[in-house]
């Protein structure tokens, strides 16, 4: 018996330098170490040997499958190495090959303008805030001296969500101004933040109206704040926006919730002030509009006039980005074309 078992692990390991994929020594395993194969057949007929040959022929058979088990495993291994060696020659994978870039997302223009308006104001100390877009008229117009029937109603042409006629009635907020009602109805001075947000106006489409469109609004209020504050803040902001070295006008304006109300301008950005058709033959384009904040608008937040002054301001961030980028149609922004905003 003993004899027999050399002539299998001979035959065994004679046959294993025969195999050459791993197919074969699957099936080299099964005929050698499987469940019919004749070294099991040995090991399980074991028990029925005479004690003294029990014990020599279990060495050697048990001694045999260990060491069958280890040529297996090494020769395992050799082959998938082999294998995995002779895929990469033959195939045309390159794995060394740069992947294929992946086009980078980026922000939309007017969303990287709103953040870069902000943050010349955070630079001054202003915080950042944003409010509801659904919004009551009281907030929108009462609050701001435009009571019903005003005729400054008609300055902002509205999207309604509830009848008009109803002083309760809830609208789409046609400036971020609501938000800044509410603050100073919250909060007691100093104050000093701005509002980006998106506004609606109920108006036909064309190269610079658009529906749907961005302000950033904001705001100061402590005691002895001045016009001269105002001017101070607001030039410092267009030469932050538009250069250093661009002229910037004040003058004045009407809005109701205001007193004395003003329009920011600077010199135009195709004419260099010489007068086109961007600003109209004037030289100068109208950057934003501005006051200082009406005593009746302190006074209904709570805040008293008689102590406290403030200025406040609004732009559309769609013109200034309009400027800035030199874009011919607001209604760009909106149409989700690749080929306009992939050049921001
Ligand atoms: C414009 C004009 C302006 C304000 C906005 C404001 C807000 C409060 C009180 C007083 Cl809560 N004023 N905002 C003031 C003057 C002008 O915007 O044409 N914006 C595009």
């Amino acid at each position: 018996m003993e004899q027999e078992l050399d002539q299998l692990e001979a035959a065994a390991l004679e046959e294993l330098t025969q195999t050459h994929d791993l197919l074969q020594l699957e099936s080299w395993r099964v005929r050698y170490l499987g469940k019919k194969s004749a070294l099991t057949s040995i090991l399980r007929g074991l028990a029925s040997l005479a004690d003294g040959k029990r014990k020599t022929v279990g060495a050697r058979a048990n001694a045999i499958k260990t060491s069958l088990h280890a040529e297996l495993a090494e020769k395992k291994q050799s082959l998938s190495l082999r294998s995995l060696d002779e895929s990469l020659e033959n195939s045309s994978l390159d794995v060394t090959l740069p992947g294929r870039p992946l086009p980078y997302g980026r922000l939309h223009p007017i969303t990287q303008d709103i953040a870069e308006i902000c943050s010349v104001f955070a630079d001054m100390g202003f915080q950042v805030l944003e409010g509801p877009e659904v919004e009551r008229d009281y907030y929108n117009f009462e609050a701001l001296n435009i009571p019903q029937n005003h005729p400054a109603r008609d300055m902002f042409a509205t999207l309604w969500v509830d009848s008009r006629d109803d002083s309760n009635a809830r609208l789409l907020r046609t400036h971020t101004s609501p938000m800044q009602i509410r603050l100073m109805e919250q909060q007691k001075p100093p104050l000093r933040f701005v509002v980006p947000g998106r506004t609606y106006r109920y108006e036909a489409t064309d190269a610079t109206h658009d529906w749907m469109f961005h302000q950033v609004e904001g705001l100061a209020i402590d005691t002895d704040i001045t016009l001269r504050d105002l001017k101070e803040t607001l030039f410092e902001f267009c030469k932050n926006i538009f250069g250093r070295d661009t002229q910037v006008r004040f003058r004045c304006d009407y809005f109701p919730f205001v007193e004395p109300g003003g329009e920011v301008a600077i010199e135009c950005v195709k004419c260099k002030g010489a007068g086109c058709r961007l600003c109209s033959g004037t030289g100068w384009l109208e950057i934003l509009g501005t006051g200082m904040v009406h005593p009746d608008v302190l006074a209904r937040c709570g805040i008293d006039p008689t102590v406290y002054s403030g200025f406040a301001f609004g732009m559309g961030v769609e013109r200034i980005s309009i400027l800035r980028h030199g874009v011919d149609d607001i209604r760009l922004f909106y149409s989700n074309d690749f080929r306009f905003l992939r050049q921001f």
